[in-house]
């Protein structure tokens, strides 16, 4: 790792500012210290690696670009994308860990929550003292969450609240959860549900072979009492959470540059250094036409992101602009994890090199936040005006 070289083969750095390229910095040298030497070990046991927690708040990677009166680190969407970069470069499931705390939990209660709701979430959240999940997706209802099941019942004083989610990154030992149920009109709000909460657990799940530096599990509730105060009040409706995901999916479109980074930086320096056949493996056009496609791809995917990272910071980014730059990337990276792979023969399959822990967690990647299928139906509906979702 001591050899990291960020590829900029366009000299994209030319076009960020000194900020930008500070925090970038202060993000990659984090990574460097702090997650780089243990994250192998953590992938390799299941574990989710809780000391990272206090680093991930020190790079402002809990709520980038949430404002400072409510502790998060406010800054513009490129540093946060620049954030999720560099993370992601460590590993994608410490990505996700941020990706959930700012971008689904904090993101959320700072846009519809109310002032008392965001002075008593949002400090901690960016701090890490409290750690944040979001609710959305039901064993019946992955693709499609507008069918979700999960409901609550105004009981009065406050709501009661059934049902369950799964596949949620962070649920294990999130302290809040930010879950969206329908009301007894049908319509989808979002609540904070607190650990505690009588009738509230999350069941981990276990035996993933991706992902497994980060904690997934379930969200249960059984006649949850929720206290009025903790429903979300500022917008309702699909378009509430999938508002958050613009956001989620915006980082994790930076966030898969940075694994595939690792996985070229690993391939070309590996295939200098091995000689097979008296040569360099590097000096071979096969495994040249593999690492030239790779920085071709990740030079695209690069101008994609920024591009998007500026028409955020204007505010003009479309959900379908958002879509196509998740969906890309993402599959890029996971195409370069695969293709390094190669180049490192027998060696590229063991724990000795991040590439194929990358490549086993960009399989998680590229199903969650929309499956790589849902992303190209949402560019599909886009050009053509017509859903094919339904
Ligand atoms: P559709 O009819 O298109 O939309 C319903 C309502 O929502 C509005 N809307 C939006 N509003 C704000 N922002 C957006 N991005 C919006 N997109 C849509 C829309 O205008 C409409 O409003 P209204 O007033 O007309 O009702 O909804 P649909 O049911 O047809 O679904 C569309 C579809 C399939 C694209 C959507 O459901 C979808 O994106 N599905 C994929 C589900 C998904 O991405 N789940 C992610 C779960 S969270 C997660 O994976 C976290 S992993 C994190 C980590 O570990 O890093
Ligand atoms: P399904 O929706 O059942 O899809 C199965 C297959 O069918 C896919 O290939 C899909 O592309 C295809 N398909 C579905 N509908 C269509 C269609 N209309 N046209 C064509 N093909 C279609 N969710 C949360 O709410 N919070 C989280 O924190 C969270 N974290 C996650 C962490 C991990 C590790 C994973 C794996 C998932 C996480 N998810 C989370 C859930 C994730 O968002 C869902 O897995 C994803 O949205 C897909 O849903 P599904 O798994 O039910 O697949």
């Amino acid at each position: 790792q001591d050899t990291f070289q960020a590829p900029d083969y366009y000299e994209i750095d030319d076009l960020l500012t000194e900020e930008h390229r500070m925090i970038r910095q202060a993000a990659r040298d984090w990574v460097k210290r702090d997650v780089s030497p243990i994250i192998e070990e953590a992938a390799q046991k299941a574990e989710f690696p809780k000391s990272i927690i206090k680093g991930l708040s020190s790079i402002g990677a809990f709520g980038p670009y949430i404002p400072e009166e409510y502790g998060g680190a406010g800054l513009d969407q490129i540093s946060y994308g620049l954030i999720m970069q560099e993370i992601e470069r460590g590993d994608s499931g410490v990505r996700s860990t941020a990706s959930v705390q700012s971008s689904l939990v904090m993101f959320p209660i700072y846009e519809y929550g109310t002032e008392e709701q965001r002075k008593k979430f949002l400090p901690k959240l960016a701090s890490g003292e409290f750690m944040g999940s979001f609710g959305l997706t039901e064993p019946d209802h992955g693709s499609n969450p507008s069918g979700m099941t999960t409901h609550f019942v105004d009981k009065g004083d406050h709501y009661l609240l059934n049902g369950a989610k799964m596949w949620i990154s962070n649920s294990p030992f999130c302290d809040v959860a930010v879950v969206w149920a329908k009301s007894e009109e049908g319509r989808i709000h979002g609540l904070i549900v607190e650990r505690g909460m009588d009738g509230f657990s999350t069941p981990e799940t276990h035996n993933k072979w991706s992902l497994r530096a980060s904690a997934t599990g379930e969200l249960i509730f059984q006649d949850v009492k929720v206290p009025k105060e903790n429903l979300l009040p500022g917008k309702s409706g699909l378009g509430a959470p999938l508002s958050c995901l613009d956001s989620a999916r915006y980082g994790i479109a930076w966030g898969a540059i940075g694994a595939a980074m690792d996985c070229y930086d690993t391939a070309l320096r590996y295939s200098k250094e091995r000689i097979q056949f008296g040569k360099p493996i590097a000096g071979f056009q096969l495994q040249q036409k593999k690492l030239a496609e790779m920085i071709t791809e990740i030079t695209k995917a690069q101008l994609l992101a920024l591009r998007l990272g500026q028409l955020k910071n204007e505010g003009k980014a479309s959900t379908a602009q958002i879509s196509m730059a998740k969906r890309n990337n993402v599959e890029m990276a996971i195409h370069i994890a695969r293709e390094s792979r190669q180049i490192l023969g027998g060696m590229g399959i063991t724990g000795e090199y991040s590439i194929m822990r990358h490549m086993m967690n960009l399989e998680s990647v590229i199903t969650y936040e929309g499956t790589h299928d849902i992303h190209l139906l949402i560019t599909g509906l886009d050009i053509t005006g017509l859903s094919a979702f339904k």
